[in-house]
């Protein structure tokens, strides 16, 4: 018996963060929205996180200096980013998306797969993406693209290609004649260093990857080359994976130099931890577990761990639960690497440790 052919879904929120600052605040309807570092006029660091489709109509692009953004549209509107609230929102969309399906797989805080095999059909799977998309509008107040196709490379590359409020069905006839002409940049995985080697193969569009030998890719690319190209032929078994979220996150930082300078190392510590709570909140995750990993002079490695009562994402909670869980080191030998993971995460909206239940 032949098998039928998955029915599998990408969503992914339209200028998300911007989206959102629009809803909270509607007097910026239809106003470029620029989200990310404060441009300081035009002498600020930092990038761009996202922007208003407004804003884009000046090429304006996540990952781009703030600098050159506001050199582009000095009558914008920059916000900083309010990763709480993103979060918040976050969590209330993919609890909408998760009813529609036995398999869900949130990738992003934007982002998730379904599986909508059990749906029979692909005109019923596209019926279920207008009223997720339509009870995500009601209820969010935002718009969303979706993709359907018979795996996720498929679903994932069709979410964007009628961004913004997008709908695009792949039947599974027709995947290669839907990526051959897109650029080999709208496959994941192809960023800026592959996509130029890739360029300076001669190969601009997916069909062209495609159609590119084996030992070609592996001589320029290697086993990567060889994976993009089963991507660029629409080929992709993975399963969307119910529960899909991090199950930790990890920082760690090698020294340029052995050190035991206890300073030093503190400003470290402090470092990673924000990084890590960054992270959570980019994630709207929350953790119980802190672990400290320590490599000596030499490379004997430690690791200590410490758990929470309670759910928490503060970063001062995780700064001091880091401070406290490097102080039971023993410092008789100098230290080449540090490393702290958060695990035992979690997302949703439990009572949280605060700093004032973080009894001493
Ligand atoms: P994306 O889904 O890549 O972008 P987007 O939702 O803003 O826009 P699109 O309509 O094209 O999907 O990323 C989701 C959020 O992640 C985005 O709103 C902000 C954040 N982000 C960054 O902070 N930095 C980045 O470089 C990117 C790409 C995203
Ligand atoms: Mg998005």
């Amino acid at each position: 018996m032949v098998e039928k052919p998955r029915i599998i879904l990408h969503v992914d929120m339209d200028s998300f963060y911007a989206s959102v600052e629009v809803r909270e605040h509607p007097d910026l309807q239809g106003r470029p929205v620029i989200v990310g570092a404060d441009p300081k006029g035009g002498s600020g660091r930092g990038v761009v996180s996202t922007c208003s489709y407004e804003a884009r109509a000046f090429g304006i692009r996540s990952a781009m200096p703030i600098s050159e953004a506001y050199a582009r549209c000095p009558g914008a509107v920059y916000l900083r980013p309010d990763m709480r609230l993103y979060a918040r929102v976050s969590g209330e969309v993919m609890a909408i998306l998760r009813g529609y399906a036995g398999k869900f797989q949130q990738v992003s805080i934007d982002e998730a797969y379904l599986d909508l095999s059990r749906a029979g059909s692909l005109s019923a799977a596209a019926d279920l993406a207008r009223s997720m998309k339509s009870e995500i509008r009601r209820q969010e107040g935002l718009t969303c693209s979706v993709g359907i196709g018979p795996n996720k490379i498929v679903a994932k590359i069709a979410s964007d290609f009628q961004k913004p409020d997008g709908l695009t069905v792949v039947e599974p006839g027709r995947v290669r004649e839907f990526l051959a002409p897109l650029p080999v940049e709208k496959i994941p995985g192809v960023g800026k260093k592959t996509g130029a080697e890739l360029h300076r193969m001669g190969i601009a569009t997916i069909g062209q990857l495609a159609g590119c030998s084996v030992p070609q890719l592996l001589a320029s690319l290697g086993r990567h080359g060889v994976a993009l190209r089963e991507l660029a032929l629409g080929h992709d078994d993975r399963e969307v994976e119910q529960g899909g979220a991090a199950k930790s996150v990890s920082r760690e930082t090698t020294f340029p130099e052995d050190t035991d300078d206890a300073r030093f190392i503190a400003g470290v510590l402090d470092a990673l931890a924000d990084d890590l709570w960054r992270s959570l909140e980019e994630e709207g995750l929350r953790f119980r577990t802190l672990t400290v990993k320590v490599r000596y002079q030499g490379f004997a490695t430690h690791t200590r761990s410490r758990t929470l009562p309670r759910f928490s994402s503060d970063r001062e909670v995780i700064r001091r639960l880091a401070r406290e869980t490097f102080a039971g080191f023993p410092l008789h030998r100098k230290i080449r690497l540090i490393g702290l993971r958060l695990s035992a995460l979690d997302a949703d909206n439990t009572r949280q440790t605060s700093l004032e239940d973080f009894a001493p």
